[in-house]
């Protein structure tokens, strides 16, 4: 029997990506929480930087292997385990998805990140709206792309009718939207495909408020 673990915080948008895949992939984990602000940021602690220098959750160990980024943890899941095929099997569809995904993991989330506003907190002065303004800015930028890549790739969810590594990308990524204000009338195949996918059990038990180290 394989053990699987997850270091995850529960607000953490790469965390719930893998969160996702792991229930789609219906694999049993343990979440070993990370608590992003607490002790001026455990992620930034040696005994956690030993499994992931960068550190940024998420983190995942299966039997003994350690493995960061969730990209690389979702293709691993992907090969490693059965069940129900995170990318398609042409191989420009699945680049497709990828595209998809490296939109939301190189090209929104990395702006907005906890450490990018703290640090034009701490050294350029930007108080908590600012802050706002600039999660905002960069996320209502991002989905104006996804947007109209989206409409022609999508059905109910991201690829297709068929659930991807593209939704467990994008489905966080629209919880960071609302958090930062931003109006998802302007996105209605991205909100769409967020309905869609709330629905389905494996997304639904992965949101930040259905997590062991929940706080509102
Ligand atoms: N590209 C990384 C991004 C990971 C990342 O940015 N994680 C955030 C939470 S969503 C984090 O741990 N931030 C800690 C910090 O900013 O100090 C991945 O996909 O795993």
């Amino acid at each position: 029997m394989s053990s699987v673990a997850l270091y995850s915080y529960f607000r953490s948008s790469s965390s719930f990506r893998v969160r996702i895949a792991l229930n789609l992939k219906d694999i049993e984990y343990e979440i070993k929480p990370i608590h992003l602000l607490k002790d001026g940021g455990q992620q930034k602690k040696d005994n956690y930087k030993k499994f992931n220098p960068m550190g940024e959750v998420p983190c995942l160990v299966h039997d003994g292997k350690y493995l960061a980024q969730s990209m690389a943890i979702i293709e691993y899941i992907d090969g490693n385990f059965p069940g129900h095929a995170l990318f398609p099997a042409i191989p420009y569809d699945a680049a497709l998805v990828r595209q998809i995904c490296e939109i939301v993991n190189s090209g929104i989330q990395p702006i907005q990140n906890l450490k990018v506003l703290q640090k034009i907190e701490k050294d350029f002065g930007a108080d908590q709206d600012t802050k706002n303004k600039w999660a905002h800015y960069w996320i209502q930028e991002g989905f104006v792309a996804l947007e109209k890549i989206l409409e022609s790739l999508a059905g109910s969810y991201s690829y297709k009718n068929k659930l991807s590594a593209a939704d467990c990308f994008v489905i966080p990524q629209v919880f960071n939207a609302k958090r930062f204000s931003v109006d998802m009338k302007q996105f209605p195949t991205i909100q769409r495909i967020f309905d869609s996918c709330m629905n389905v059990p494996a997304f639904e038990r992965a949101a930040p408020e259905n997590q062991p180290d929940f706080e509102k």
